[in-house]
């Protein structure tokens, strides 16, 4: 039997049996804050005055009920990074994709069930860049009673890595839009909302992490920045990987942890080296001639009983462009595929898509150079449609979307050789519809328009398989037959690598409109983005439910 206490009440309600899940009530009050951890800008957006904003804990099988008042100026959207939503979708968040804003002095309940998840993932805002500031961590424990595959830590630490503007973001990325150039690079980089010293910056200082002598501690890591990938390190100390993106992995051993945004890695650090105080560190990584803050954000490791003002222990950061480290990470990364937690891998295909991203180039009378840098899925410049896809599906409101999103790119070309002269991109807002529990296989290939670059590829209301990788063009006859379709990391941010394509496959079985995109915010918005239509299966149990009542309008 199901037993259900609210813990906003600290009602202790016994049913006499086994709790066996609750619903957890949270109250999100989206408010401007003047923030001083970093320097420059004062007025920030935040939830309850936080930055970054408050941990939402859960266990697997727990309905989440999260009440968001928008407080704010701006209109608002908040999205469960990575949860499942089955059934949910009107839960998900995504701004003019599944519900249309919450605007400044309304509100809207997130109601959603954590099925089959346990791990760490992310809630951010899902509109605009207003998820720079706005954004905190989703801590899923197992069932009660269920222990982590893994030793139990001492304790468990969240890292969240972020990325901050001294200049108001939404009048940057305004500005940027109108003028048709690239958005101005941050000018920090943070660990849970502290920089470390940055040049010409006044800022309040590093994070420390406090342990104590021979603990294992849980770090759960996260990255939300909106733009840059990052390589973590702790002077001296190894990490155990065993989980990313909520989903448990075989356990591996690295100095160094990759990670890009959008993506969560749970790691044991065991504090083993003598006592002192080490640097943390997170620097970008960019392999491609793309501008980015090159800034590394600092933090310190203290163990208990450091004398004051002790010797740091240095680390050193990795290239900036060290590509091999990136790949010695992803290929390290194997799902966990014991009795209890099954890799259930797709082995028969429905739909076999292939999809190239990239940007270009479009006229634009208003910009400044007559151009505006543009991006595309297979091509297609994806518009943003006035009325959310989920509701012009549920109520058949015509003329929103059309459903002729391409499977395959219109035209083929050498797409990682020499790029055709006409950069030039189509837009529209199309989507490609999917049978109910049908299994899809997706190939993402990178173009070398402009130049070839890596993107961090997220898929909403799914976890998919990475079954493969590699650079070049994908050869459809050669390359499956390396497929790992027994381990692969199950996840729900994925990296296309520059010049090369990843392989995913995923079951269609959450019916709803699922968005997918590049998770570089500046790619999203320049169009890399596109959604999946999927179908209602038979009955109630395997159907889209009606919208909730105060789901907000357009
Ligand atoms: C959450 O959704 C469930 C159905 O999925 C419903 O029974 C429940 O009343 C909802 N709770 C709130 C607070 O909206
Ligand atoms: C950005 O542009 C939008 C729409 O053009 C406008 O509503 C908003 O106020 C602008 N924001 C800032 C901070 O300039
Ligand atoms: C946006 O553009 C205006 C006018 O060109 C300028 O005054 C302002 O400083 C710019 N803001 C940012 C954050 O770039
Ligand atoms: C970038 O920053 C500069 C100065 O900090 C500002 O003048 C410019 O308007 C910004 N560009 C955009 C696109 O916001
Ligand atoms: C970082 O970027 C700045 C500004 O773009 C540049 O002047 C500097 O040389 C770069 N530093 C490194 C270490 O690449
Ligand atoms: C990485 O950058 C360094 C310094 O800018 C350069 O010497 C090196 O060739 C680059 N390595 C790769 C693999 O591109
Ligand atoms: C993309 O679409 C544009 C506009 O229709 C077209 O001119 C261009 O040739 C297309 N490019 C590719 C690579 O398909
Ligand atoms: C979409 O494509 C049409 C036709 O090429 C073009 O006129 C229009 O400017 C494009 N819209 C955007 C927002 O890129
Ligand atoms: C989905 O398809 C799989 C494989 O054919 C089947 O085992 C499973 O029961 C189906 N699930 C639903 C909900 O129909
Ligand atoms: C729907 O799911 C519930 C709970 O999993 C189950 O009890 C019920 O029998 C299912 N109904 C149908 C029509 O399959
Ligand atoms: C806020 O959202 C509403 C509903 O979509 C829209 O009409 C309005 O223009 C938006 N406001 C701004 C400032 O973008
Ligand atoms: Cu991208």
């Amino acid at each position: 039997m199901r037993c259900i206490v609210l813990i906003t009440l600290l009602v202790a309600l016994s049913c006499g049996a086994v709790v066996e899940s609750l619903v957890r009530h949270y109250s999100f009050l989206v408010l401007l804050k003047n923030e001083r951890k970093v320097c420059g800008r004062k007025n920030i957006m935040t939830v309850n005055g936080k930055f970054p904003g408050p941990t939402l804990y859960a266990r697997e099988d727990d309905t989440v009920i999260v009440r968001v008042t928008n407080r704010a100026n701006h209109n608002l959207t908040i999205h469960w990074h990575g949860v499942r939503q089955l059934r949910s979708g009107w839960a998900d968040g995504p701004a003019y994709i599944t519900q249309c804003p919450i605007q400044p002095g309304q509100n809207y309940v997130y109601n959603f069930t954590l099925h089959s998840q346990r791990g760490t993932l992310l809630w951010h805002a899902h509109i605009s860049w207003i998820r720079a500031t706005v954004h905190g961590a989703i801590v899923i424990f197992p069932k009660l009673g269920v222990p982590y595959p893994f030793p139990h830590p001492h304790k468990e630490k969240i890292i969240i890595l972020g990325e901050w503007w001294k200049a108001d973001v939404e009048a940057m990325i305004n500005n940027s839009t109108k003028l048709g150039l690239p958005p101005n690079v941050s000018d920090a980089h943070t660990i849970n909302g502290h920089s470390g010293p940055v040049p010409g910056c006044a800022t309040s200082g590093s994070f420390t992490l406090h342990v104590e002598s021979g603990k294992t501690y849980l770090l759960r890591i996260i990255n939300a920045a909106l733009n840059e990938d990052f390589f973590f390190k702790i002077a001296d100390h190894h990490f155990t990987i065993v989980e990313v993106d909520a989903s448990y992995t075989k356990p591996f051993k690295t100095d160094t942890i990759f990670i890009s945004p959008g993506q969560t890695t749970n790691a044991l650090l065991t504090t083993n080296k003598p006592i002192g105080k080490y640097l943390i560190t997170a620097s970008p990584f960019m392999d491609a001639p793309v501008p980015i803050n090159n800034l590394t954000a600092t933090a310190f490791l203290r163990y208990k009983g450091t004398p004051i003002n002790p010797p740091i222990v240095f680390t050193q950061i990795p290239p900036q462009n060290s590509t091999l480290l990136t790949n010695q990470f992803i290929d390290s990364l194997r799902s966990l595929n014991s009795e209890k937690y099954p890799a259930k891998v797709p082995l028969f295909i429905d739909h076999t898509l292939f999809f190239t991203v990239g940007v270009g180039v479009n006229p634009c009378e208003t910009c400044v150079n007559g151009v505006r840098i543009v991006a595309a899925v297979n091509n297609v410049t994806f518009l943003m449609p006035k009325i959310s896809l989920l509701q012009s599906h549920y109520y058949k409101i015509p003329g929103v979307f059309t459903e002729d999103f391409p499977a395959n790119p219109t035209f083929v070309y050498d797409y990682t050789g020499k790029p055709p002269a006409n950069i030039q991109t189509s837009n529209g807002t199309k989507v490609y519809r999917l049978c109910y529990n049908s299994t899809v296989q997706l190939v993402i290939q990178d173009t070398s328009v402009i130049a070839p670059e890596s993107h961090p590829i997220h898929l909403h209301g799914f976890n998919v398989f990475v079954v493969g990788k590699g650079l070049g063009n994908f050869d459809p006859t050669e390359d499956p037959k390396v497929f790992n379709l027994v381990d692969p990391v199950e996840r729900n941010t994925f990296g296309v690598p520059n010049g090369g394509w990843t392989a995913i496959r995923f079951r269609a079985d959450n019916p709803g409109i699922w968005f997918l995109h590049c998770h570089l915010e500046v790619h999203t918005t320049w169009g890399l983005r596109m959604a999946f239509l999927v179908e209602n299966g038979e009955g109630p149990n395997e159907s889209l439910p009606p919208p909730p009542s105060d789901l907000p309008q357009c």
